[in-house]
């Protein structure tokens, strides 16, 4: 019946279920619910998890007695209600003093100030348990480049996300890190725009083996780029580490919409991406009620996250059982034994026969691959007739 189980590893944001609708034209429409608050609420759903910035939980001002306060009464709510915390990050966005970057300020003070910051950030994650470190570069870019920073600024993340990796193995923290790629909001152009950057990144790390991908629907979306490929691709590279689970539409503002809300077809196939690749790791929804929805919206949007997530689960299981699908799929991929014996490993022998092979150029060009009916049969079993 579609209902969350914590073996579906479904999680939240505080700041997303916390989120009071403000946006850049308008105040907040809903009032501020508390953390432990927003842990029963989301224990009694069935998510399994919670994440958290910092300052989510503790504000940037705190005293030190204030900060042991709010996390022992999180805690608390934690282990009352059965919630874990899996993920952790830092806000390095909201205050001005990360205005024009944090790792990629061109002030020293900043970057050092980004770092320490991190760092305490790092050791409240590491007490209340989390594994992954989310890192979500919002303010890091540009509006304009004058100021002749690229490079440099490329450099100064990189040194920071090596110390802050060495950081980890010093404490025994044992985080893995997860980059959060977005081409843009707030920043005219943030760098690392999209998980291909983000990958190509990584491999110039000290210890790339701690750093992978927290890819997000939506960031992938407003870049004009499929979520699907994307996250294929950080499947494909070892590196899916943590996914940001939302919807947006095609070149418009950050909407963080409710998922499969607006593209339940790119769901489908993510899904069945997760699920036939064995993704072990939590599900987050990555975003939040529309603005103009009181708290009941609020909760409405976080359970149909969670039930739309399983319905295509649901979906995905009976496309796997579908005969006439499967029969399609089969039709579509091609096989040929004689071939692809010559293709697969490369012999000096394998090559010449190949480049000797007779192929039916024309008949190749002809065929047709049968897409048409296998789209629409895939419709027709999301849209609920098969
Ligand atoms: C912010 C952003 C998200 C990131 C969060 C983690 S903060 O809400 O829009 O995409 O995942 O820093
Ligand atoms: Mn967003
Ligand atoms: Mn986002
Ligand atoms: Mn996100």
């Amino acid at each position: 019946d579609f209902t969350p189980t914590l073996a579906d590893r479904f999680t939240f944001g505080l700041w997303t279920v916390g989120n009071t609708g403000r946006d850049p034209f308008g105040e907040a429409t809903r009032p501020v619910l508390r953390a432990p608050y927003l842990v029963e609420k989301l224990a009694a759903l069935g998510a399994y998890g919670v994440n958290l910035h910092d300052n989510d939980l503790v504000p940037i001002d705190a005293t030190a007695a204030q900060r042991d306060a709010l996390v022992r009464e999180f805690q608390q709510a934690l282990s009352d209600h059965g919630l874990v915390v899996p993920m952790a990050t830092t806000n390095l966005f909201s205050d001005p003093a990360f205005k024009d970057g944090a790792f990629t300020s061109a002030d020293a003070r900043v970057r050092a100030y980004a770092l320490s910051k991190t760092m305490h950030a790092m050791d409240l994650g590491a007490e209340l348990g989390a594994d992954t470190y989310v890192l979500w570069g919002g303010r890091e870019g540009t509006e304009v480049d004058a100021g002749g920073k690229l490079l440099d600024a490329l450099g100064w993340f990189r040194d920071s996300l090596n110390y802050l990796a060495a950081y980890s193995e010093s404490q025994g923290y044992g985080y893995r890190f997860a980059l959060e790629p977005k081409p843009n909001e707030p920043r005219a152009d943030i760098f690392l725009p999209t998980v291909g950057s983000a990958l190509g990144f990584i491999a110039t790390l000290e210890r790339p083996e701690l750093f992978g991908l927290n890819p997000e629907f939506a960031h992938e979306t407003m870049a004009g780029l499929s979520f699907p490929h994307a996250v294929a691709q950080a499947i494909d590279a070892g590196k899916l580490f943590h996914i940001d689970l939302n919807d947006q539409k095609m070149g418009r503002f950050d909407q963080d919409l409710r998922f499969g809300a607006e593209n339940p077809k790119g769901a489908f196939f993510l899904v069945q991406l997760l699920e036939d690749s064995g993704y072990a790791g939590p599900k987050h929804f990555d975003a939040h009620a529309l603005r103009t929805e009181d708290e009941a919206g609020v909760w409405a949007f976080a359970r149909g996250c969670m039930r739309t997530y399983l319905i295509l689960k649901d979906k995905v299981q009976r496309f796997a059982q579908d005969a006439e699908i499967q029969a399609a799929i089969a039709a579509y991929r091609v096989q040929d034994a004689e071939l692809e014996a010559l293709t697969g490993t490369f012999t000096p022998e394998n090559a010449g026969a190949l480049k000797a092979h007779a192929f039916d150029r024309a008949a190749l060009g002809t065929r047709g691959p049968g897409l048409e009916a296998l789209d629409q049969l895939t419709m027709e079993l999301l849209l609920g007739v098969r």
